[in-house]
């Protein structure tokens, strides 16, 4: 007997970068996005020029990537973590500067509360430069 094949869940992915030729490092990411296993990379924005909000420190690139996908949450984050890792990221100060930040905005309808991930993404609702290239591969996405 075999397992149920999961079903196909529609996630959406903020990008963002400030180091180390930021707008490279977002398509870099588009790319590996569209590499993961089980799922498809459907839509992607296109790249926006933001000024930081948080400590002083360069501009932005940011971007939203609106995938299908059969990983479950957590191992979807997982595969997050590890594509910003490919990319030197290190965590230092909070919203400090960083080569590449992958933030799951959604999860299909999943409401997750956990230590390491929350979903919808707290800050989803309050960040112009998640929520306009968000607008752009998600119009239809109700969150
Ligand atoms: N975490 C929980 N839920 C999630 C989720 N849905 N997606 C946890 C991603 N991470 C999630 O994240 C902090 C913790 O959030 C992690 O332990 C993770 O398990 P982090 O990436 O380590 O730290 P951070 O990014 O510095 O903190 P935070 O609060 O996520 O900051 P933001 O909201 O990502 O802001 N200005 C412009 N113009 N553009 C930007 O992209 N980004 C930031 C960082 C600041 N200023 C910016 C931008
Ligand atoms: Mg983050």
């Amino acid at each position: 007997m075999t397992a149920a094949t999961p079903p196909w869940t529609t996630a959406a992915v903020a990008l963002g970068s400030n180091l180390a030729d930021p707008a490279a490092q977002v398509r870099g990411a588009f790319a590996e996005l569209a590499a993961l296993p089980d799922t498809r990379l459907v839509a992607r924005s296109r790249l926006y020029r933001t000024r930081a909000v948080g400590p002083p420190q360069p501009d932005y690139v940011n971007a939203a990537a609106l995938l299908q996908t059969r990983l479950d949450p957590d191992t979807l984050f997982d595969a997050l973590l590890a594509i910003e890792a490919a990319h030197g990221r290190t965590r230092g100060e909070r919203w400090g500067p960083r080569t590449l930040d992958l933030d799951l905005l959604v999860y299909g309808d999943a409401v997750i509360d956990t230590p390491r991930l929350t979903v919808p993404h707290p800050q989803l609702a309050c960040r112009a430069f998640v929520l306009v290239p968000l607008a752009e591969v998600a119009a239809g996405l109700e969150v």
